[in-house]
Order: structure tokens, then sequence, then C-alpha cells
């Protein structure tokens, strides 16, 4: 085991905010783990302490309770297969074994009255949580989760076959599967359904719109990778963290691999802001909405990140920030040297001002 890591405030633009019913949603999250039954006694006993209600209560601060709700008791959901058949068991070292369990899994998803894998209790978590987003949501954006869900079993599929070698995967091919294995763009659907509202397929799937949100999975996972090195380099067995990508790609030591993750993501938060800003001046007040909750996701997820006991593991503590800071640093308006993401730069027209200079522009002309 390495020197400890002492990770330093990181920027944040985004404000801080938290749905006023927090506690509730708390309470009902652990109520719904212990009525699924969702992982082992022991997973599950620390699972209630990582304050995953309040997390998806900063996800989505305004939206709709219920909602909130779903969404917390999803997030558990994700865990209990992340960490209960990937991270933590014989399964996440086999892919082509937990290939078939995941599509076993989506099948409940898709059809939750097929008796498929009765009486498993994260089936059966499953099917609840499916019959509550086809409540709170269209059909459109509950095959939308179903799809995504897909998405994030493939690339924990990948995932394991590092695990398997116990390689580390080259920064290209670890940006690419990360953009998909931290299962941010599951929860993409619940932020439309948290308000109501259903984005039309031309602005979703529009590729600047999509570079929106692949950089806010990008921002989430780099800093979730960051705050949870702590937990993921003492845990026994394999890890995979950005931090040790970097090492071993570029042969530098855990320190400067720190330095790098943070100027890394400070260097798509500051495209990330200027992209939303860009595209908020012809979207639609849904996108708008939209944009405004992938900010709300990036903030929850680092205030949550930098609190939860997930992550700060007072029994041996991690050197975590106690607060957030307003200066990136790293704000050059150069791509990132990873082919896979290098063209989101091209996505915001270079004269386009921040928002100040712009609103500064139309005051004096
Ligand atoms: C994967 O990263 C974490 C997800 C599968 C957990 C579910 C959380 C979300 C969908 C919201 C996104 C939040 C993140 C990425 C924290 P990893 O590194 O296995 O998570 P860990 O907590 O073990 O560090
Ligand atoms: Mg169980
Ligand atoms: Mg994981
Ligand atoms: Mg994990
Ligand atoms: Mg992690």
């Amino acid at each position: 085991m390495g020197p400890e890591l002492t990770v330093p405030p990181t920027y944040s633009p985004l404000p801080p905010a938290v749905h006023p019913r927090h506690l509730e949603i708390e309470a009902r999250t652990t109520a719904w783990a212990e009525r699924f039954s969702i992982g082992s006694d022991e997973l599950r006993g620390r699972l209630v302490t990582h304050g995953i209600g309040g997390f998806a209560a900063r996800i989505l601060p305004d939206g709709r309770e219920e909602v909130v709700s779903l969404l917390a008791d999803f997030v558990l959901w994700l865990f209990g297969v992340d960490d209960g058949y990937c991270e933590e068991s014989d399964l996440g070292h086999d892919p082509g074994e937990l290939t078939g369990v995941l599509h076993r899994l989506l099948r409940v998803a898709q059809n939750p009255e097929s008796p498929v894998l009765p009486g498993d209790s994260l089936a059966e978590g499953l099917r609840d949580l499916r019959h509550r987003m086809s409540r709170y949501g269209t059909a459109g954006q509950t095959a939308r989760w179903i799809d995504a869900l897909r998405e994030y079993f493939f690339s924990v599929v990948w995932e394991a076959s590092y695990r398997r070698s116990g390689t580390v995967p080259s920064l290209p091919d670890y940006t690419l599967m990360r953009l998909y294995d931290g299962a941010t763009s599951v929860v993409l659907p619940m932020l439309e359904m948290g308000h109501g509202y259903e984005l039309q397929p031309h602005e979703r799937e529009h590729t600047s719109v999509r570079a929106a949100a692949e950089m806010a999975s990008f921002i989430i996972t780099w800093d979730n990778d960051i705050f949870s090195h702590h937990k993921e380099s003492r845990g026994e067995g394999y890890y995979l963290n950005v931090l040790r990508v970097l090492q071993n790609e570029y042969g530098t030591s855990p320190d400067e691999a720190l330095t790098t993750a943070i100027a890394q993501r400070d260097r798509v938060m500051t495209l990330f802001m200027r992209l939303s800003a860009h595209l908020r001046q012809q979207g639609s007040p849904q996108l708008r909405q939209y944009l405004h909750n992938l900010g709300t996701f990036i903030r929850g997820s680092q205030d949550w990140g930098i609190t939860s006991r997930r992550y700060t593991t007072p029994e041996d503590p991690a050197r975590l920030p106690s607060t957030l800071c307003s200066t990136p640093t790293d704000d050059s308006r150069a791509p990132l040297d990873i082919p896979v993401i290098s063209w989101w730069w091209g996505l915001v027209p270079d004269d386009d001002a921040a928002p100040h200079e712009r609103a500064e522009a139309a005051r004096t002309s």
C-alpha cells in the first residue's frame, strides 16, 4: 500500500442543492432495501449507511418526490449489482458467466411478468423498479432506461475481463468504458421523469446534447475515481480506477496521477459549462431543464462523494476535502489527448463567449 493521497478541494462552478424531503427519501430507501433484501445482509448493512437517498435528493433537488425515491432505490440496487456481483464476488472475474446473469436481469426489466429468476432478490427489486419507471415515465423513457441498463451491463462485462486477467486498460479504453460502467447513463431518463417531461429524440440525440451528457458522465466518474481511490486501493484484490490507469499509462507517481486526473476533469468541466451555455441559447425549455439537471447530477455527485461514509471510511479515514473551490486547475480550451472524446472540443464555436462576457457585450452595445 502506497503513501496516503490527500485530495484537495476540487473545482465546482455549480451551486449545491438538496431536495427538502431528503430525510424521508433516505428512510424510505432503507426500508425498500430491507423489503427486497437487496444484496447479502452484510452488503445491505453497509449500503444503507451510505446516504444514497440523500445522493438522489441532490441529483434531483426540485424533482417530483416519488421519482427521487425511485432514483434512490435504483442507485442502491445498482450498488447491489456493482458491488455484489461485479466487484466483490467470483462472478465479476468471469465475463461469460456474468453476461448470462445480466441478460436474465435485462429480461426481467423488459418483461417483468416473465417468470425469470423467481425469488431472486435483485430480480424482485428490479421488477418493482420497472413497474415504477412505467408509472412515472413514458414508454419511450422506460425503453431508454432498459437500453441504458444494457450499455451499463455491457461495460461491466468488459471491466470483468480486465479483472480476470489482472491487467489495466489504456487511457482511451478506460475512458470509453467509464462513460458507461459508472452507470451514469442509466440515470439520465430519470432526470426527465423527475420533472415530468420527455425530450424529443431530435434534441436528446443531437450530437452536442449527447456530448454534454457524456461530459457529465466523465466528470462524475473521474470525481468518483478521485474520491473512491482510498476505498478501492485499500480493498482486497483487483481495482480499476483512473489514478491507476494514469500511473500505468504515463509511468507517474500516485500524486502526479491525482494532479493529472483533477486537471482532466477541470478541463472537461469548463468545456461542459461553455457547451451548456451555448445549447441553452437555442434549446427548448425541456432541454434547458435537462442541462440544469446534468449540472445538479455533477454537483450532487461531488457533494455526496466527499461526505458519504462509503468514501470517507471513518474507521480508516480517507483524506478528502471538506469544501469545493471556485477556480479550475486547468482551464485550457485545447482538447484532451484522448481520441474517444477529443471531438467534444469541436462542438463549441471558438468565438462563443462565456455567459458573463455576453452579458457585458449586450449591456455596452
Ligand atoms: C460505479 O463506479 C458506480 C455505480 C454503478 C453506482 C451507482 C451510482 C450511480 C448510477 C450514480 C453515478 C454515481 C457514481 C459513479 C458514484 P464505482 O467506481 O464502482 O463506484 P464506487 O462507489 O465503488 O467507487
Ligand atoms: Mg438478498
Ligand atoms: Mg464499479
Ligand atoms: Mg465500486
Ligand atoms: Mg469508484
